[in-house]
């Protein structure tokens, strides 16, 4: 190449860098001067931003935005969400009194909070048929006696269309959830997966329960301080069976242990519609464990139990609450409550330990795993509270509510 080329080529490579240091200049002077939100103003985001940040339920993945670094949009993201999370924390002991006194509802917290605790009222993915709350509030006692009348643990049990069809009568266990074991069990403990577990030397007593109830894929192994070993049944979502990062198949989590999995239908649908369009496939990994590991005790709930329960907490319920199901928590509190004479549950009220690390067993922060996001779960929480049989410093000091089982106080219909 003759030398002058060389100069040529050399000179238009240094302008077009130049060009290219000058355009991304530009992109981030545009990008923030785009109108904002106060809070995200606050932190240096855009309104687009803000909305990516706070669009996802769980993790809080983002994309970069075209223009900013690495570094530099990890910097500003990580500032947005340690001011969201400043802001929750400096209320979030206000709203824990509320919730530990029973005076909470969402009108009481500003849109700011809803936004942190993501309160989703507006989407009805579900198609629930919405009903008013009689707006009666009843007693403690009422509402146990409403809760007994009304909690009727169903499972899948192969008789209706489509598994009828399908055989799956001859598929599911043999002996029905309700009689797996063959006498009550004095106590119970249900031991949710909030952050606020850690740190609590909860282990023994939880241990010192007949059975104990946990979730999803909490494990007990290098927790045992805080959350004790025993599990006596595990309640997993359809998420755990047909997602792959579950290892479902494999994992020791979920084997040599009865499993209760459940899974959202639309509100109104029947099963032949619920099995075609499933929120996640549990159908396949379900009938394969059944034929892999038939001992292994394992059960559907059925669609309309849950949605029962979602009514359940509507009816005693001022608000309107969200139209999606209650949490696993809720679900597996009246379960016990069914199966036993006595339960503790752990952490379903936050304790003096409150905190936004989502569950004790991974390092990931989001104030709304505990009050909000998409179950109703401030309301399942307000219900529980108010049939709580424990006292005051228990609930504060050990986020420790005491109910009893349905078999053990009679109430006149
Ligand atoms: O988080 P999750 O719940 O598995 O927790 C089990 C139950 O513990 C109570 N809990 C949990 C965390 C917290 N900070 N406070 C709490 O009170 C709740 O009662 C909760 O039900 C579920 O209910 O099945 C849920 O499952 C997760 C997730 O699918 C599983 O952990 C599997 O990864 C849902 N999160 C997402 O889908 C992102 C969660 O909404 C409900």
């Amino acid at each position: 190449m003759k030398p002058n080329r060389k100069w040529l080529l050399l000179f238009l490579l240094v302008w077009l860098l130049l060009f290219l240091s000058l355009l991304r200049h530009f992109l981030d002077l545009r990008s923030s001067s785009l109108p904002r939100s106060r809070s995200a103003a606050a932190a240096g985001l855009t309104r687009t931003e803000t909305r990516r940040l706070a669009s996802v339920q769980g993790r809080i993945r983002t994309l970069r935005p075209a223009g900013a670094s690495e570094s530099d949009w990890r910097r500003r993201r990580n500032d947005f969400r340690s001011r969201y999370e400043a802001y929750y924390r400096s209320r979030s002991l206000e709203i824990l009194q509320r919730l530990w006194s029973g005076n909470l509802t969402v009108g009481m917290l500003s849109p700011r909070l809803q936004k942190v605790l993501k309160v989703q009222l507006s989407s009805n993915r579900h198609q629930v048929v919405q009903r008013r709350s009689r707006g009666r509030r009843r007693s403690g006692l009422q509402l146990y006696c409403e809760l007994k009348r009304r909690t009727r643990i169903r499972t899948v049990d192969g008789t209706e269309e489509p598994f009828s069809g399908l055989g799956w009568d001859q598929l599911v266990p043999s002996l029905p959830l309700q009689e797996l074991w063959t006498s009550q069990y004095q106590s119970c403990a249900v031991v949710t997966s909030a952050g606020a577990v850690l740190n609590s030397s909860l282990g023994r007593e939880i241990d010192s329960h007949d059975a104990v109830l946990r979730f999803n894929a909490a494990p007990t192994m290098g927790f045992e301080r805080d959350v004790g070993s025993k599990t006596t049944i595990r309640i997993i979502n359809s998420q755990i069976v047909a997602r792959p990062q579950h290892e479902f198949s494999s994992s020791s989590l979920y084997q040599d242990v009865p499993l209760l999995v459940w899974d959202p239908a639309q509100y109104s649908a029947n099963l032949t519609e619920w099995f075609q369009k499933p929120d996640f496939d549990l159908f396949s990994a379900y009938a394969e464990r059944r034929r892999l590991r038939p001992q292994q005790p394992f059960y559907i709930l059925h669609p309309e139990f849950i949605w029962s329960l979602w009514d359940l907490i509507q009816d005693n319920t001022e608000d309107q609450i969200q139209p999606n199901p209650p949490s696993s928590g809720f679900t597996g509190i009246l379960l016990m409550m069914s199966l036993c004479r006595e339960v503790s549950v752990y952490e379903f009220i936050p304790s003096v330990r409150r905190t936004d690390l989502c569950h004790y067993y991974e390092r990931y922060h989001d104030a709304a795993c505990t009050l909000g996001a998409y179950h109703p779960l401030m309301y399942e929480k307000l219900l529980i509270q108010r049939i709580n049989q424990g006292d005051q410093d228990q609930l504060r000091r050990k986020g420790k509510v005491t109910l009893k089982g349905f078999r053990t106080v009679q109430c006149v219909s």
